[in-house]
């Protein structure tokens, strides 16, 4: 089984030999439980189908890997840490899984130029450690750090919960080398600051989900130690409210290093499915912002902000992370979300943004249309009950909406009604020019929506950008669109 376009010229046999005689016999996977493992990503929608992993420990092997899968037609899905949301690592047609696992050494830590260069398959986490270590910053962060490749972030150009200060993942790019479909070895990994000397060719690999290049290298930015941080989570009545007080934050001059939102369903989901979890108030609301600060001074700033808030009518209640203790309970409150609803029931996820002032029009039209579609649902079995669960980055205009159901549910039954609710949600957004994914990507679950948020000349100059670096188009195909 492959993809269509592709006709290979070596029996899974032969390429298996190959592989192993260029990587070393165990670094080549086969067995049925290493395909199914290896073969998706945490959608776990679509069934995986490889032809095997390979594992190279070098950008040399990488390479020679890709020169033999050019010359043969073998498909090749990049693989990182797995924690993908939108099928982008899935290889369910006869793909060869490049997993960079193996490659995971950070290179070089530069205090003086506050760089990092590392092995694409190092995790977020090792990187943010190694920038403690020597007491710097690496500012990327989200909840899977523990399992998610730098490579993967860079594939996905991963956002986070500190894209608000420090930006996301493009940003802290400053180099990149990457090999080619044709195996070649393209070295932009100067890793200077500045760097106006024709086009730079490194941002096209940065979200392009595995579809142009594998990333083998990068040269990161670090920052300095943020200093001081304060963290609060502040009770809301109403939606309208959020962003005024992302308003209030901007005017009060606070640097604000994360500003996300959940709702009390999502909170409550997280108190029931994460062990010790507790919620820091007596009465629930309908929603709940985690604001944190930097706050570098002797002045209590964010004890004054919140009093400005309640004063405004802005917040009902708000507690301040007394402790290290409690800044960890106050983060996991938020970063258990995604965990605590997969325990919870069957998902799918959607992940959108809008501009900040749209946010709140487009929350009340979307209040009115699920009113009119529960109204006009019939009452089934409490198995297929379906819950939206909203949260996320709200202060980048990124709302991550969960369809939940039992787990009692029929998959598919739930998966066409979830998709019914979600067709109406992206005409909403179009209405209001958001994008169907703010930070997870395309993959292969959204791609029949890109439509949604990208024009026609835009998808017809991404398939031209996608034919001129693969012409034959070997990489990671069916991600993001079909050429
Ligand atoms: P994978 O899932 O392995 O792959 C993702 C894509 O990148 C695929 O298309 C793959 O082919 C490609 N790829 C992987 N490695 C390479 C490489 N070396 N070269 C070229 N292509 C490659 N995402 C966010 O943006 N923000 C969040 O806050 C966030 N939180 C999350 C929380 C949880 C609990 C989970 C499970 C996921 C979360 N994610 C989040 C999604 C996910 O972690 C990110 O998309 C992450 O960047 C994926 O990295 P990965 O190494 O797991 O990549
Ligand atoms: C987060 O912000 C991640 O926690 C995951 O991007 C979002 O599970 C999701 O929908
Ligand atoms: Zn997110």
């Amino acid at each position: 089984m492959t993809h269509a376009h592709l006709t290979p010229k070596v029996s899974t046999v032969e390429a298996i030999k190959y592989l192993r005689a260029l990587v070393g016999e165990s670094f080549v996977l086969t067995g049925a439980l290493d395909l199914k493992t290896w073969g998706t990503d945490w959608t776990k929608v679509y069934e995986p189908k490889p032809l095997c992993i390979v594992l190279p420990q070098n950008t040399a092997e990488v390479s020679k890997i890709m020169a033999y899968c050019h010359e043969n037609e073998l498909a090749v899905t990049p693989s990182g840490g797995r924690t993908g949301l939108c099928a982008g690592a899935v290889a369910s047609e006869g793909e060869v899984v490049m997993s960079l696992s193996r490659m995971c050494k950070i290179l070089d830590v530069d205090s003086t130029g506050l760089t990092i260069t590392t092995e694409a398959g190092v995790t977020t986490q090792a990187l943010q450690e190694a920038a403690k270590y020597i007491g710097l910053f690496f500012p990327l962060d989200l909840a899977s750090k523990g399992s998610c490749h730098i490579g993967g972030n860079i594939a996905t150009n991963a956002g986070g919960v500190k894209l608000i200060k420090y930006g996301g993942t493009r940003e802290q790019v400053l180099g990149l080398e990457v090999v080619l479909a044709n195996g070649d070895i393209l070295d932009m990994n100067v890793g200077l600051r500045k760097n106006n000397s024709g086009y730079d060719l490194k941002h096209l690999f940065i979200g392009s989900e595995g579809t142009l290049g594998i990333v083998t290298k990068a040269v990161l930015r670090l920052m300095p130690k943020p200093r001081n941080l304060q963290l609060a989570i502040m009770a809301v009545d109403v939606f309208e409210k959020i962003p005024k007080i992302l308003t209030e934050c901007s005017l009060a001059a606070v640097s604000v290093t994360a500003f996300e939102f959940f709702t009390q369903v999502a909170h409550k989901i997280v108190l029931a499915r994460l062990p010790g979890a507790r919620t820091p108030f007596a009465a629930s609301s309908p929603f709940y912002v985690l604001l944190e600060i930097e706050q570098p001074g002797s002045e209590p700033e964010m004890e004054t902000l919140l009093e400005k808030l309640f004063d405004q009518g802005l917040i009902s209640d708000a507690t301040i992370a007394a402790n290290s203790t409690q800044f960890k309970e106050f983060w996991g409150l938020r970063e258990n979300i995604t965990e605590s609803l997969a325990a919870h029931g069957q998902v799918r996820k959607n992940d959108i943004s809008l501009a900040i002032d749209q946010l709140d029009p487009f929350v009340k039209e979307l209040e009115k249309l699920l009113t009119k579609m529960s109204s006009s649902a019939t009452n089934g079995p409490a198995s297929d009950a379906m819950e939206l669960v909203l949260f996320g980055h709200i202060g980048d205009g990124n709302l991550h909406i969960n369809y939940v159901s039992p787990k009692e549910r029929n998959p598919k039954e739930f998966q066409v009604a979830a998709r019914t609710i979600e067709e109406q949600i992206f005409k909403l957004l179009t209405k209001f020019k958001g994008s169907i994914s703010a930070e997870h990507g395309i993959g292969l679950t959204k791609k029949k929506d890109l439509h949604f948020t990208r024009t026609a000349q835009e998808v017809s100059w991404m398939r031209q950008t996608k034919r001129l670096w693969d012409p034959k188009g070997i990489l990671n195909p069916g991600k993001i669109f079909d050429v």
